[in-house]
This record gives structure tokens, sequence and C-alpha cells, in this order.
């Protein structure tokens, strides 16, 4: 008998994928971890159900939340991660030769080791030496930070926001108090990047989480790719900076030659992923983007 899974969105769509196998299952002291083998797909991470990152697709998701962040800083030195447990951004981070140091804060030890058995070609850089993995809280650890209980530890370069949905563990990983946290432990040209949901299939949430950024940081664009398996496939990240814009002072020779090593990134990309479609210009309040700011500089 034919097996399959479907992630529903708000019991009104879902996305379904034909199963070969459990890979693993387990419930721990956060949520439902699930690794599946599927058709086309191939091995894939779900947490309570809802899909995170699959291998046929992972490098979509893993290189736009690190390179454009990355790209847009002149110098990243030191990154933190939030989330993230699969690995797929720290791998992306490393491929930076002026990263000298990432945290990864993950708060369920369980998706670390079962991605780092089940899915290797994601998770195989975790032991990395300029990788240090915290399994904790990462909304208490950016908070403590912000209070300068670690004075050592801060400021970052670049804040990464791997999250879950805005439901269960990541729920608090989208308050005005975290990102004001955030803001506290950024360098001068520190940038944070979250991912921000699907402005396709989740629009009042993705206005709630661009009011409050806003409320934060001086600069606050939003970006865009598809990814196939999340629901609505058309997703958005958010480029915050304390003013440093996403393209102006890019390294365009490191751009380039990074793009020999990635399967999605590229400088065109950097740029394209930055103009909206006019319906959500409109649902994010959006006057201009930098691509335009450009031309019109030019
Ligand atoms: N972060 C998951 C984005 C949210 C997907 N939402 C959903 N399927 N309902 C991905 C983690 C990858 N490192």
């Amino acid at each position: 008998m034919d097996l399959w899974i479907t992630e529903r969105y708000e019991d009104q769509f879902g996305l379904s994928f034909k199963v070969k196998e459990t890979l693993y299952h387990a419930q721990s002291d956060f949520q439902r971890i699930d690794i599946l083998d599927a058709e086309f797909y191939g091995r894939m991470l779900l947490l309570d159900g809802m899909m995170m990152t699959t291998e046929r697709d992972e490098f979509i998701y893993h290189e736009m939340i690190s390179h454009i962040p990355l790209l847009a800083h002149p110098n990243p030195k030191r990154v933190l991660i939030i989330g993230g447990g699969d690995g797929g951004t720290v791998r992306e981070v490393l491929k930076h030769p002026s990263v000298e140091q990432v945290v990864l804060c993950e708060i369920d030890g369980l998706v670390i080791d079962a991605c780092r058995e089940f899915l290797p070609t994601i998770a195989g850089e975790l032991g990395h030496p300029k990788v240090d993995i915290r399994v904790q809280d990462g909304i208490q650890l950016v908070a403590d930070l912000a209070a300068g209980k670690y004075p050592d530890q801060a400021p970052f370069d670049i804040v990464l926001i791997d999250s879950t949905d805005p439901v269960g563990p990541g729920e608090g990983l989208f308050t005005l108090e975290f990102y004001q946290n955030v803001y506290k432990i950024l360098s001068s040209n520190g940038i944070m990047v979250n991912q921000s949901e699907s402005p396709w299939a989740m629009q009042p949430r993705v206005r709630k989480i661009y009011a409050l950024l806003n409320r934060v940081f001086p600069l606050v664009q939003p970006y865009i790719a598809t990814i196939p398996t999340y629901p609505g496939a058309y997703w958005s990240w958010a480029y915050c900076s304390k003013g440093l814009s996403p393209l102006s002072q890019m390294n365009m020779p490191l751009a380039e030659s990074l793009s020999n090593n990635t399967r999605y990134y590229n400088p065109a990309i950097h740029q394209a992923a930055f103009a909206l479609p006019n319906f959500l210009k409109a649902l994010l309040d959006v006057e201009t983007s930098p691509v335009c700011d450009a031309a019109v500089t030019a």
C-alpha cells in the first residue's frame, strides 16, 4: 500500500509526499521529530509534522539565509545561528573565508543527533572546529548576551534566525523583545536575517513579523525565493541591519568565486531576490527596494 504524508496548513490546503521509508521518529522534550525517505525529495526532516528541510531542495533555503547577509557584510567574522539544528546553515556559513567562529544555538539536542545520523549531506559540517554548538534556548541566550552576561562573547557580525514557524518552541523568536535583544548583540555593521514565512500562504503572520522588525531595525528589506516543499512555496527572509544596505558593500569578486560552489546563489540572484511584486509591497508597506534605489542613483 502506498504511504503518503501531508503537511496541512491551517486546515485549508496541504502538500503531500510519497514516503518510501521512515528512518527516525522520536518525541523530544520539545516536539515530534520525523526523518522520512520520500520519492523525489529524498530524505526529509519534519518537526511537529511541519517540513523543515529535504535533501533535494535544502540548498535553496540554506544558501539564501546565509550568503545574502554574509556577502552584504564587508568582513563577517562572528556568526550566531539560532535554531538550524540540521546544520545546513552552518555548512553554508563556513564557505566564507572571513568567518572565524560560528555559534549554533539549537534548543533540541535530539534534532542535532538525528540529523547527524540520517542527513549527513546537510549536517556534515556540525563537527567543524570553527563551530561551537550550544544546546539551549536561543531566546534565553540572546537575552543573556544582550544583558551583558557574557561580555567576551558579543557582539556578532551576523545573526541568523533559522527557526520553525511561530508556533510551538519557535514562537518566542518572533517577538519584539527578541528582536530588540538581537539588535543589542549586533556589531555596528551587523546584520540579522530571519526566515519570515510565506508571504503567499501566511499573510497575516508575515505582516506582523515585518511590523515588529520595522520598530527595531532602521533597515528592513524582505527578500524572496521559492522553496518547493514549504506551504505556499513562495518564501521570504527579512534582511535587517543598523543601516548597511544589502548591496552597497557587496564583495563582488568573493560573490563570484563563491558562486562556483553554490547551486542557487549568485550575484544576480542577490540583487533580484529583493525585487518585490506589487501585492507584496502593498502587504508589507514597502516603498522602494534596493534594486530600484541602485537604478535611481546609477
Ligand atoms: N526552517 C523552517 C521554515 C519553516 C517551514 N514551515 C513549515 N513547513 N510549515 C527550516 C530549517 C532549515 N534549516
